[in-house]
């Protein structure tokens, strides 16, 4: 992330990560000028850790068990096996009194494995992910090792206020710490829990949006979808937890009640490939592209597709053209920490044109009110709010504009990282 690049860079940090492959190979040493140590992974732990424990337990179990979320004590042995690989790999190379900041759900064990091989240094956590109501929680029968594996962390940084306090609720109820939702006591440490809501490169993103190569392709896409009065516009990684289907399916019905005409309106979906070896994912995509032929099928006309799907990685510029080209930008995952695409498309309209649809249950919700706000398991609500974009005055489309504009341009991803360090710096060691 290059946020995180530029702050490694500006202080001689180190990155440790996994190297992408499970072949033994040459991992690079050097990124952007910035030392990298590759933590090794075999295929069986991939499968085990990566697309186990990470992806088929804890995502679902921490995106409201949207999809069923799987137990497996052997995910979980290896989980604690990978995560003491990372501990060990920051142990060896951190510097005496260094800060090391741990990311996401991948790694909660960390934390506390770190703290018992080097207490000298000082640990922050940030989990990019919601964290669960109690109820959910309780559920994973690890639950006390994942608080346990945190509570070793000074620092633990969450998108928003509710994951915060649904933690340190957890950590309480489960007799582990005492205290607020923002400072617990922990084996006679003290703990901060706070809330950084993650934000976006808005320079880069103005920069990219201003560019007339940029411009000059976003007409050109409207060009090319036959220039329809207006253009809806999804974009996610094809995840169960960002609620595509539902969407579509909203859209579909616009199309029958003539509330959207073939040919005046267009929808492009842009579903980035994501974890494809998932059965979850693999279904996702499957009942998806159901959808998406159903609507095209049964509304759209020769040369004229109602909703244009891309199963594809696009290059960013390319994001934003199509940001660019969208009249309503709509996003409605089920459950999101916070959700980058929403911010990402507010900054790329310096012309104060475009509508927003943001389902209330992402992160980015709390900071963007001036979003038609839609509860994404109501269809008839996602497809009043769609109705209200497609015909909103033009007055009130720049005020709910320039509302959302102020907002996220007054923190970007770089005050973010800041803002998170800095809390780590006052942190008592
Ligand atoms: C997790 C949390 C949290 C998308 N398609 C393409 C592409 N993207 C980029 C977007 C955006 C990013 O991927 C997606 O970020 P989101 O925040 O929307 O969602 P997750 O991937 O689920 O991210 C989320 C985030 O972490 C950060 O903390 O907000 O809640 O789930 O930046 O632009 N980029 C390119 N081509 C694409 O086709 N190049």
């Amino acid at each position: 992330m290059s946020a995180l690049t530029s702050v490694l860079q500006s202080r001689n940090g180190l990155w440790i990560g996994w190297s992408g492959s499970t072949e033994r190979r040459e991992a690079p040493k050097v990124y952007e000028g910035i030392r990298l140590v590759a933590v090794e992974m075999g295929k069986e732990e991939y499968e085990n850790f990566y697309l186990g424990f990470s992806n088929a337990t804890l995502w679902p179990l921490y995106h409201d068990a949207i999809r069923a979320p799987t137990f497996h004590r052997v995910w979980w042995q290896t989980y604690v096996d990978v995560n003491r690989r990372f501990a060990e790999a920051a142990a060896e190379a951190a510097a005496p009194g260094a800060t090391v900041w741990i990311h996401d759900y991948q790694l909660q064990l960390v934390p506390r494995m770190l703290r018992q091989l080097r207490p000298d240094v000082r640990i922050g956590f940030f989990l990019h992910i919601p964290f669960p109501p109690i109820e959910l929680f309780m559920q994973l029968p690890w639950r006390r090792e994942i608080l346990a594996g945190l509570l070793g962390a000074d620092l633990i940084g969450f998108q928003v206020r509710h994951a915060a306090s649904n933690f340190s609720r957890m950590a309480r109820r489960q007799s582990l710490a005492t205290g607020t939702d923002s400072i617990l006591e922990y084996e006679g440490r003290t703990v901060r829990v706070g809330a950084f809501p993650i934000s976006v490169d808005c320079r880069q993103i103005v920069a990219l949006a201003n560019d007339r190569a940029t411009r000059e392709r976003a007409q050109s896409l409207r060009a090319d979808l036959g220039e329809p009065e207006v253009v809806l516009l999804g974009v996610d990684r094809l995840d169960y937890t960002k609620g595509i289907q539902q969407r579509i399916k909203a859209v579909s019905e616009l199309f029958e009640e003539g509330s959207l005409v073939a040919g005046r309106h267009v929808m492009v979906q842009v579903a980035v490939p994501s974890r494809e070896t998932d059965a979850h994912y693999e279904r996702e995509r499957h009942d998806l592209e159901q959808v998406v032929s159903e609507v095209n099928g049964d509304y759209g006309l020769v040369g004229r597709p109602v909703v244009h799907y891309l199963h594809q990685n696009l290059p960013f510029a390319e994001l934003v053209a199509l940001y660019l080209a969208a009249d309503v930008m709509i996003v409605t995952p089920f459950r999101d920490g916070m959700n980058l695409v929403a911010k990402e498309y507010v900054m790329c309209r310096g012309d104060l044109r475009g509508r927003l649809v943001l389902s209330e249950f992402a992160g980015a919700a709390g900071e963007l009110g001036g979003a038609f706000m839609v509860n994404p398991h109501d269809l008839e609500g996602i497809k009043e709010a769609i109705r209200l974009a497609v015909d909103v005055a033009p007055k009130e489309e720049r005020d709910r504009m320039s509302r959302m504009r102020r907002r996220t341009s007054r923190r970007d991803v770089y005050d973010w990282a800041e803002s998170f360090l800095a809390a780590l710096r006052q942190t008592s060691l």
